[in-house]
């Protein structure tokens, strides 16, 4: 073939290369085989000596037309494909502002936050007034105070967390009430609620929990004023039509002390796995003041008398929502709490 072919069908080789060429790369690969040391134009351009003198310069011209006319072409590819790269990332990396946003998850009050609120608006509606006190309490309010002396089982290791010898996290609310019986005299109407801690942690026991207790001390108050204010409070906590019964109990600072049951809310008194066939719930532990936590704050038994009682913010929360498991209270799973 002589070399005005050759040009020709170099042109024509170059033409079809070019135009499949869709990466840098491709492009140097390109500009190596036709343009670099033994590249196929460079090789052309040494085969021009071979040629009889009077043909070397038309051919060397053709050559050199060829030669500039890639190396044109080759810029105007680079420039193709780097726009072309340029499109393409944009297009992978684009943002489409017409989504609609993911939206910020509204926060939610804890279950035991709203049942805490219930029952305190509850007493606050039958005029006691609210107060709390400290979490890391002295032996003598938490105890002593309360006729629970040094060797009573209550203040067994195994449910007292020590912080040191005569302080203690406190195991109920009780102690803010002598606190205030120590500061306040009769009439009293009071009720304390927070975090309570007992050295206990198992399915239905969790080292902390919380508690709502009450006080009422005044002239003349009795048993029945005890029986009339709590049962008012268990019909309109868990509707007017549930039964209430009240069943002897002790507890080292009430005399008489008392249990109180409601009729099973999930079963209505017929027996069923939460109330264990009973038809009943315990939902709340009173009794009238004892005496002896009378001497300790200077009241006088034979002018005052009064009633407390105490119930597990937890526990009424479980019945009222039917929760079945203790721990999803402190679990902070959305999906739970975002259900109240
Ligand atoms: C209960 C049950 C019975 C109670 C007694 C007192 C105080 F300080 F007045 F003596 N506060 N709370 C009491 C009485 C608590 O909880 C189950």
């Amino acid at each position: 073939m002589d070399l005005k072919s050759q040009i020709h069908s170099l042109e024509d080789d170059i033409r079809r290369a070019l135009s499949g060429i869709d990466t840098q790369e491709a492009l140097e690969r390109f500009r190596i085989d036709f343009l670099g040391k033994r590249g196929k134009l460079t090789f052309l351009v040494k085969q021009l000596g071979k040629l009889p003198k009077e043909e070397r310069p038309e051919a060397g011209k053709a050559i050199n037309r060829l030669k500039s006319w890639v190396e044109e072409a080759l810029i105007q590819r680079r420039e193709e494909l780097k726009d072309l790269l340029h499109q393409k990332k944009l297009k992978q990396e684009r943002v489409d502002i017409s989504l609609p946003g993911r939206g910020v998850p509204l926060g939610r009050e804890h279950p035991i936050t709203l049942v805490s609120r219930e029952i305190t608006e509850i007493f606050v509606g039958m005029g006691f007034e609210v107060s709390e006190g400290p979490e890391v309490e002295l032996d003598y309010y938490n105890f002593e105070a309360l006729n629970i002396p040094k060797d009573h089982p209550a203040r067994d290791m195994q449910d007292t967390f020590y912080v040191s010898d005569n302080v203690v996290l406190r195991t109920h609310t009780s102690p803010v009430q002598v606190r205030t019986m120590e500061k306040k005299r009769p009439p009293v109407r009071v009720i304390t609620l927070g975090a309570v801690y007992r050295c206990d942690s198992d399915v239905t026991h969790t080292p902390m929990f919380h508690q709502v207790e009450g006080l009422l001390v005044d002239r003349g108050i009795s048993m029945g004023d005890l029986k009339g204010i709590l049962t008012r409070f268990v019909h309109m906590m868990f509707g007017k039509d549930i039964g209430v019964r009240f069943r002897p109990s002790f507890f080292p600072f009430t005399e008489p002390s008392a249990e109180v049951d409601i009729q099973c809310v999930i079963c209505k008194g017929r027996g069923c796995r939460v109330c264990a066939q009973t038809g009943w719930l315990e939902i709340l532990g009173c009794g009238m003041v004892d005496p002896t936590v009378y001497a300790f704050v200077d009241y006088d038994p034979e002018v005052y008398s009064g009633f407390a009682w105490g119930l597990g913010v937890e526990r009424v929360a479980m019945l009222k929502y039917g929760i079945n498991d203790l721990r999803s209270f402190f679990e902070n799973d959305i999906r739970f709490l975002s259900q109240f």
